[in-house]
């Protein structure tokens, strides 16, 4: 039988952690549709995020990415964060945006521009000493559009060489999550499109070194809690990157195109005995709000990996073992799916008001006239994000 006050627990101690870019402009290569009210710096993406973490009370900690939240002083903007009720997490770095990386960064067949690129990896190790970030979170654009453009395997070695030099330069508590993506910017080879070759280069590192699942970068059908399953049994994954799709690396709410595959997930973490915080996953969210409001979208998408949360653990173990061990196909799918199917907005509820917040965060969020505020107070100056 479930131990209900055990679940309980386990939602109260749930920690999300939310991306400084998916509070500014966003977009496609089509339209970037500018919104009123985004911030214009770093501390006002930070401040945004700590009103995700007011509503929701389990998003105590804001992801930068650098040079996006690029500041003088980063203590300062560490202490401010930690004024308004948030940490910093991770440390993203940024290796796709400068023209030197046409050709890929720490992949480039110039070693005057791989260079450049493990410095800026080093330059984040060095900011993570500042705001205290345990997590250095690495994802590559590089890879190659036509066969016989560059040597695959020259790639994966300039590749390692790089991440070597990285992870010969983190302290104390610190560790690299490296993401994988099948494919974009690079059509054709990726030098970091799957998990088994993020997986590969974190066994040759070491044990600080863990995989970065982000839902949204995978070949269409992919079983990601296999994937999930497979890693936590293998002690390498350290961070997923949350949000979710109908195609492609689509950046929607997680759990809006497909909340059945997010509740899998969190059953293999659940089942792994990896969503206390203490297990050391780092749950971010991922995502881009070309069209609807960001923070409540932000917001939404909390309470979508909290009610996914719910239902895994909702999941009668011991039936399901019987059920399995037994061979009973139907019985063992019919538990699974009771956990799924079970409205646990009432549970949720419940644990929002035992905590002192409010039942519902979205018409509570709605109600704070917040996102009027910062309409009228972020006049003039120049929007964070892609260039409307
Ligand atoms: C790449 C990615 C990566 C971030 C970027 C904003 O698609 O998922 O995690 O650096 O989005
Ligand atoms: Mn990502």
């Amino acid at each position: 039988m479930t131990d209900l006050a055990a679940v309980k627990r386990a939602l109260t101690a749930q920690r999300i952690e939310t991306p400084s870019w998916a509070y500014a402009n966003s977009g496609t290569r089509f339209k970037v549709f500018a919104q009123p009210g985004v911030p214009r710096n770093p501390e006002e993406k930070i401040a945004d995020a700590a009103a995700v973490h007011r509503f929701t009370g389990i998003a105590p900690a804001v992801a930068l990415h650098i040079p996006w939240d690029k500041v003088d002083d980063y203590a300062a903007l560490t202490a401010y964060a930690r004024d308004l009720g948030v940490e910093i997490g991770a440390i993203n770095t940024n290796v796709f945006q400068d023209d030197d990386y046409k050709l890929g960064s720490v992949t480039n067949p110039d070693p005057g521009v791989r260079r450049k690129a493990t410095d800026h990896l080093l330059e984040a190790i060095d900011i993570m000493g500042q705001t205290g970030s345990r997590d250095l979170k690495l994802w590559f654009s590089d890879g190659i559009n036509y066969p016989g453009q560059d040597d695959l395997h020259d790639r994966q070695d300039r590749l390692a060489a790089a991440l070597r030099e990285a992870y010969d330069r983190l302290t104390g508590d610190q560790r690299i999550l490296l993401e994988y993506k099948l494919f974009e910017p690079a059509f054709y080879a990726t030098d970091i499109p799957d998990w088994g070759t993020s997986y590969a280069h974190c066994i040759e590192l070491g044990e600080r070194a863990t995989v970065c699942i982000d839902t949204g970068h995978h070949a269409p059908g992919t079983n990601i809690e296999f994937i999930v399953a497979f890693l936590l049994r293998q002690k390498k994954l350290g961070a997923f990157d949350f949000n979710s799709r109908f195609y492609a690396d689509d950046d929607l709410m997680v759990g809006a195109a497909d909340p059945f595959q997010l509740f899998r997930i969190m059953y293999e973490i659940v089942r792994g005995g990896a969503l206390d915080p203490a297990y050391g996953i780092a749950f971010m969210l991922d995502q881009c709000h070309n069209i609807e409001r960001k923070i409540p979208a932000i917001i939404r998408s909390v309470m979508n990996v909290q009610e996914a949360t719910a239902k895994a653990l909702l999941v009668d173990r011991d039936a399901l073992t019987r059920a399995q061990l037994a061979g009973d196909v139907l019985e063992a799918n019919a538990v699974f799916m009771d956990a799924y199917n079970t409205d646990v907005r009432p549970l949720l509820a419940e644990v929002r008001t035992d905590a002192g917040l409010d039942p519902d965060p979205i018409a509570a969020y709605r109600r704070s006239g917040y996102d009027e505020k910062i309409i009228a107070d972020r006049v003039g100056g120049t929007q964070a994000g892609w260039g409307a």
